[in-house]
């Protein structure tokens, strides 16, 4: 696959913003981004919304950050790192969605700022433990989603976000539309989780034209963090100059490499891996 190109020893990466939540087993959240950022050349910078306390088997708690805090990291790096990209993940509540788009349009991040923002509307973990107030749906669609570049959903969001269960392409397309209609520059649902197909076709929209992304489906356990590694791989791509549709083509076949290389951990669901690229160059 083409790769993203790396720096030179010694020279000042791209630098790619996530906000999201950590996971103490290291296979999602803050810790997927970050290690996707790393393997891509990227130099990660994090906004922690929140702290989740987790393993390979499920989600047992978790902590919100207070939003100001949340915003804050987002004003500080920005301020004087600079980053080409942005991306969401977990925000947990209402008022952190809230903090968080405030911010996000005063320093210039989102659909009509010059940072394009990746929002990966995460509402439970792959084991069905809340990640997200049920309360704050309304904020993901009426505030977060509006000020989207591009939105990820799985469709177990798509069908929390638009009420649209989907079971085939038609359906992809009028969840596709709902989205769009919400606001976001471009929608993806991604097709992954629709078992009944042999391909895990993720549909692209804006507005206008729909692109389809088909790939051959892996099955695997361990899919742990794959969601975030789209999205992460999305923002690095984004924050490298891609035009949207590109930089989803270069995330899927990048997601595709890690699920492939995905390994086992714990008792429950391992984690995706981006460790592949250190034996690619
Ligand atoms: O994969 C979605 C996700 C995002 N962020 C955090 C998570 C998870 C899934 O478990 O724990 C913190």
């Amino acid at each position: 696959m083409k790769l993203l190109p790396l720096p030179a020893d010694g020279q000042t990466p791209v630098r790619v913003l996530t906000i999201a939540g950590t996971d103490s087993g290291g296979g999602a959240g803050i810790q997927a981004d970050s290690r996707t950022m790393a393997m891509c050349g990227v130099h990660a910078c994090v906004a922690v919304a929140a702290v989740t306390v987790q393993n390979s088997v499920g989600v047992s708690g978790f902590h919100e950050i207070p939003p100001q805090i949340v915003a804050d990291q987002v004003r500080s790096v920005v301020g004087d790192i600079g980053v080409g990209a942005a991306k969401t993940g977990m925000l947990a509540s209402t008022a952190i969605i809230e903090a968080v788009a405030e911010v996000c349009r005063e320093v210039g991040i989102g659909r009509d700022g010059a940072i394009p923002l990746v929002v990966d509307p995460v509402a439970a973990s792959m084991h069905g433990d809340p990640l997200l107030h049920a309360e704050a749906l309304d904020a993901v669609r009426h505030t977060l989603i509006p000020l989207a570049t591009i939105v990820t959903p799985n469709l177990d969001e798509v069908r929390l976000i638009t009420g649209i269960t989907v079971t085939d392409q038609a359906d992809a397309r009028r969840a596709a539309q709902a989205l769009h209609d919400m606001g976001p520059r471009w929608a993806i649902v991604k097709g992954g989780h629709l078992r009944s197909s042999e391909l895990s076709t993720d549909l692209l929209f804006d507005g206008e034209n729909y692109y389809e992304f088909p790939a051959p489906r892996i099955t695997t356990g361990n899919d742990h963090g794959g969601g975030d590694t789209l999205a992460a791989a999305i923002a690095c791509a984004l924050a490298h100059g891609y035009p949207v549709p590109e930089a989803v083509e270069f995330a899927k076949e990048w997601t595709r490499r890690c699920l492939a290389a995905s390994y086992d951990l714990g008792a429950g669901h391992g984690p995706v891996s981006p460790l592949w690229r250190l034996s690619h160059s």
